[in-house]
């Protein structure tokens, strides 16, 4: 159950700063048509302006008139928000606007915090937890997919078919409950193949989901190409080929990169995000070491590993790097690339021949990577899962194999309702219908202001 909040008008820019046509300052609450009235000239027209309607006039600071402007009006409930919304579309660039901002706020709005637009939607119920991290999504998404699942998010498909099972896991608690008070008449309200059924269904609707994690992070964030190999077999030249500019500092010089470097590209609708790195090998050198520590993490997170070749060395140059490194990675994509091929006179039996600095083979393995990722997002469902759904599911889940753990073994209904009722709650906190402070605080910290 939610309780309605009794909030203070709050107050910001929506668009991002810069030069731009127009801009919009939106201001939300109780007070909200009271502070513009304070600054709006014709007042007769915000007297009388309607819900869903937009009014032209003139804001003023005093006597000086700051901007002509437009407001839309959002009377609550029936707002974004749930409360009074006035959007002020003002002209762009970065003066007026906050001008405009500053007005407001010393007629008494105060400035909103990052994402406390959305926050208050769903305070008042406007929108659940999966939509209100859908709206995120779509504002960072970088892939036109991800905006698409994100929007389905949105719409509340994935709430709707949550509920539902949700609803029929408490119903099955509360027969198995009620079962106890006619226990001496050894009557089951509910078959018990009934519920492992459900408890099956639902286990396999926490496993899809959680198993869309790692594509739900790609079309959220991007997939991430890493570049590792021996030094000197070409990483920044790939990485400068790819990329179709001089990124990477190249040289003959073993040892010539440090620092990781990272570029992004799009490819087929994706954003692909490359990491150039330090070259792999034994050494004193303590720059070079911090340089080696970082691949590591860059190769554990990453979604595709190239392991570049040498192949002026022989194609099994770098055999057991590749196999040490399929060994720790073995989730990650794993491609062999024999580069300069241009000087070797051989041609490969293993990986993909290319040469960096010829560019020959560049588009084929730039095709192979857009498979891969476009592979890599087969698994997604109709939400995109992130962390705090994947640690919820997982829970759920435990929470359900000890249900029908318990139902195997014959163990009392009391304790299976318990386990039925744990996972019916750790479902709801997927949308919110359980939650707290802190949940809330971590969600909209990546939240934008003005949203
Ligand atoms: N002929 C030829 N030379 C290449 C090719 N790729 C890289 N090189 C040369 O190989 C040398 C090393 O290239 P880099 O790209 O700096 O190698 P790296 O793997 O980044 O090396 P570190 O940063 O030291 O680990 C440079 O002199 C490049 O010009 C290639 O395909 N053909
Ligand atoms: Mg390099």
């Amino acid at each position: 159950m939610i309780i309605k909040h009794k909030l203070r008008t709050i107050a910001a820019i929506a668009t991002p700063p810069g030069i731009s046509g127009l801009a919009v300052v939106r201001i939300s609450g109780d007070d909200a048509i009271d502070i513009i009235s304070k600054c709006f000239r014709d007042k007769s027209k915000l007297e009388n302006i309607q819900s869903h309607t937009i009014i032209y006039g003139k804001i003023y600071e005093n006597d000086r008139m700051v901007d002509t402007v437009t407001l839309s009006y959002f009377k609550a409930p029936n707002s974004y928000t749930g409360e009074n919304v006035i959007e002020i579309a003002c002209h762009g660039g970065l003066i007026i606007v906050n001008e405009i901002l500053d007005l407001l706020y010393n007629l008494g709005a105060i400035p909103a915090q990052p994402g406390e637009f959305t926050k208050r939607a769903f305070l008042n119920g406007k929108l659940d937890l999966a939509q209100v991290e859908a709206v995120a999504d779509i504002i960072h998404a970088v892939s036109v997919p991800g905006t698409r699942t994100a929007a389905r998010q949105l719409k509340g498909d994935f709430t709707s078919r949550l509920q539902k099972l949700r609803l029929q896991l408490l119903d099955i608690s509360g027969l198995l409950e009620l079962e106890l008070d006619f226990a001496e008449e050894g009557v089951a309200f509910v078959e018990r193949n009934k519920i492992i059924e459900l408890i099956d269904s639902t286990i396999e609707f926490c496993r899809d989901l959680y198993n869309s994690y790692r594509a739900s992070e790609v079309l959220r964030s991007g997939f991430k190409v890493a570049i590792a190999g021996f030094p000197n077999s070409g990483k920044s030249t790939l990485f400068n080929s790819i990329l179709g500019r001089r990124r990477a500092i190249v040289s003959e010089i073993a040892g010539t990169t440090r620092d990781y470097i990272e570029e992004s590209l799009f490819i087929d609708g994706l954003k692909i995000i490359f990491t150039d790195t330090a070259g792999l090998r034994e050494t004193e050198d303590v720059i070079e070491i911090e340089g080696i520590r970082l691949v590591n993490e860059i190769l554990e997170n990453a979604d595709m590993i190239l392991v570049i070749n040498d192949l002026t060395y022989g194609e099994n140059h770098s055999e057991n790097l590749v196999k040490e490194i399929s060994e720790k990675y073995p989730s990650n994509e794993i491609l062999l690339l024999q580069n300069k091929v241009d000087l070797a006179n051989i041609q490969p039996n293993s990986g993909l021949a290319i040469s960096a600095e010829l560019g020959t083979g560049i588009d084929l393995l730039k095709r192979v990577i857009s498979e891969k990722a476009s592979k890599s997002i087969e698994r997604i469902s109709d939400i995109l899962i992130n962390r705090r759904h994947y640690d919820l599911l997982i829970e759920a889940e435990r929470s359900l194999n000890d249900a029908r753990n318990g139902l195997e073994n014959g163990m009392e209904n009391e304790l299976i309702a318990i386990d039925l009722r744990k996972a019916t709650k750790i479902l709801g906190e997927l949308t919110g219908e359980s939650w707290n402070e802190e949940v809330l605080d971590r969600i909209f910290s990546s939240f934008c202001i003005g949203k």
